[in-house]
């Protein structure tokens, strides 16, 4: 028979099931441009995957809800003002690093008001949903390259 201690979440061991393991909430945006191109940001050195280029976003503050906190990262980083029903989900990125599960849902977005520009020190650039997979990206933005191909065309 089942035994307390077999269906004690406590007592498993395996990562994927355990449910004390951190879960990192963060969201991100592919702002799309007239030409179908897609804005890609280079991490600053000093921060996590420094070098690696990312769609823009960030992590949720306590509490707060997808589409804000996007819209609050966007502002903060790009200098952009992005309207919730401009934001369309498009897939999620879940990728399991050594101490916390990252789960982060991609929006797309081709309407916002002012122009993208770096307000972290982040080199930007506008690139072609084909030439994504060029860029070296962290390990949970690669996956998402197919779901922009498939949108935009290569
Ligand atoms: N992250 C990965 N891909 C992205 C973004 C916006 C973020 N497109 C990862 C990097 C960090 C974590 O999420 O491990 C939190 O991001 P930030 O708050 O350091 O930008
Ligand atoms: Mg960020």
């Amino acid at each position: 028979g089942v035994t307390g201690k077999e269906t004690d979440p406590s007592t498993t061991s395996s990562p994927d099931t355990d449910n004390r393991v951190k879960l990192l909430l963060v969201v991100a945006c592919a702002l799309i441009d007239s030409d179908n191109r897609v804005l890609v940001a280079q991490r600053p050195e000093g921060k996590a995957l420094a070098g690696l280029w990312e769609f823009p976003g960030g992590k949720l503050e306590a509490g707060e809800r997808p589409e804000p906190a996007l819209i609050r990262e966007l502002s903060e980083e790009l200098g952009i003002t992005v309207k919730e029903a401009c934001l369309a989900p498009l897939t999620f990125a879940s990728y399991a690093y050594p101490d916390f599960h990252l789960l982060m849902p991609l929006y797309i977005c081709r309407r916002w008001e002012g122009t993208a520009i770096s307000r972290e020190g982040q080199a930007l650039k506008w690139v072609r949903a084909g030439k994504l997979s060029q860029l070296a990206m962290p390990p949970a933005d690669e996956p998402l390259i197919p779901h922009l191909i498939d949108l935009l065309g290569a």
